[in-house]
């Protein structure tokens, strides 16, 4: 008797499709649209991709990781992280003065409080969602956490293209999440894996009039007017 259609299982979609159960590659592109030639330097390593199973049932046991989140020359680095469910993200200070990090959205809430030069904290996250971080002393400092419930994702290369590989056949939906944009594709699309290789339709955004939203301290409260301007500025330039 041939497997139903209802049949959640990568190997059953798998011999519907006359395919092997081997590993797939779903490589694309997206298109981003920009005030103009040189607003982003045609960088585009900041937009996190990824494909869920379609089918919660599918979903694999996700691997966890201890990723590093570094503060140094009052930035952020990287600016955007993706990690699994259950993954630690340490925040080592790497400058000469005090730093912080927190989080009131609804991604994680989390303060890891006031800590010193050459120091380290670590926050483990537990669920999905889009953690926006900041430090409470530099208002300038932010970086987003992407926390994703599949270990099928990636980080865009610089052009625009993406590839994620080591896929069961199957049914996905495609996401991404891009802090910039403002316009365009938004929801996910539906992709089969039924081929060793699969182009995924091209998706289309604009970052047109993108402007970094201010924000408050951990408290609710705006910074003060010179918050960003201790003696610190950064290495020689
Ligand atoms: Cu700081």
């Amino acid at each position: 008797m041939r497997p139903s259609l209802t049949c959640s299982s990568f190997c059953c979609l798998a011999l519907l499709l006359g395919e092997s159960a081997s590993p797939a590659t779903v490589s694309g592109r997206i298109d981003i649209a920009a005030k103009s030639h040189g607003e982003r330097s045609q960088n585009s390593s900041e937009i996190v991709v990824w494909l869920e199973p379609a089918d919660a049932a599918d979903a694999p046991a996700l691997p966890t990781e201890h990723v590093t989140l570094l503060q140094k020359d009052k930035t952020f680095m990287p600016h955007v992280l993706a990690i699994t469910v259950g993954s630690t993200v340490d925040f080592p200070n790497a400058d000469p003065i005090f730093h912080n990090a927190f989080s009131v959205f609804d991604g994680q809430m989390f303060d890891v409080g006031l800590y010193p030069p050459g120091t380290s904290k670590a926050v483990r996250f537990h669920r999905p969602g889009v953690v926006r971080v900041f430090c409470n002393i530099h208002p300038s400092m932010s970086a987003v956490i992407v926390v994703l419930d599949t270990p099928y994702f990636t980080k865009m290369g610089r052009e625009g293209e993406y590839e994620i590989a080591n896929l069961p056949p199957g049914q996905y939906q495609l996401h991404f999440f891009d802090e910039r944009q403002t316009a365009g594709d938004s929801k996910p699309v539906l992709l089969t894996v039924d081929s060793p290789q699969v182009s995924a339709p091209p998706m289309h955004l604009s970052e047109r009039g993108y402007v970094r939203p201010p924000h408050k301290n951990k408290y609710g409260l705006d910074y003060p007017v010179d918050a960003d301007s201790d003696s610190y500025a950064g290495p020689p330039r």
